[in-house]
């Protein structure tokens, strides 16, 4: 049910900051940014091959990546799996025990059906999945 990487979400504290190594010196292409209100983030999507860096940042402190970052310092947040049946993977998982952050799918960035996928479950990463 999963089809490969769809993005790495990287938490930081500014995206126009996180730029100057991401585009300026490493040189990803930066191909849009958006605002995700209902996930309190703005997003900065970068071209990486096959898949996607996205620079997630907090638009208020009681944002969870603001919270993130608090406690552990700007760095790797999430890892984002494709699929194409998420709400059938969901419940694949959770007969499988996997413990669920999201129930439900939700909304995340450019309109995409999100889910998480609880840490613990996953060896202290963070999963989106996404379709
Ligand atoms: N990596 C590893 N562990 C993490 C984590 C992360 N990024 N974020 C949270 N956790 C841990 C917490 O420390 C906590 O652990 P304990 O239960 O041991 O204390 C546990 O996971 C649950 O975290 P929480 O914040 O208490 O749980 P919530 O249900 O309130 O929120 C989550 C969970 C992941 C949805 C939220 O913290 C979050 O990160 N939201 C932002 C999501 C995001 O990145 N959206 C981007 C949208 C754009 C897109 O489409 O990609």
């Amino acid at each position: 049910m999963i089809q490969g990487i769809d993005h790495i979400g990287i938490a930081v504290k500014s995206i126009d900051e996180a730029k100057k190594f991401w585009v300026d010196t490493l040189g990803l292409k930066l191909t849009h940014v958006e605002e995700v209100p209902e996930q309190k983030v703005r997003v900065a999507m970068l071209e990486a091959g096959a898949a996607t860096i996205e620079l997630l940042e907090p638009t208020s402190p009681d944002s969870p990546v603001a919270k993130f970052i608090e406690k552990r310092g700007e760095g790797l947040h999430h890892v984002t799996l494709q699929t194409d049946q998420l709400a059938e993977c969901l419940k694949a998982l959770r007969a499988a025990g996997v413990s669920l952050i999201d129930e439900k799918p939700r909304v995340g960035a450019g309109g995409s059906r999100i889910a998480f996928l609880h840490p613990k479950s996953a060896h202290g990463v963070l999963i989106e999945l996404c379709e």
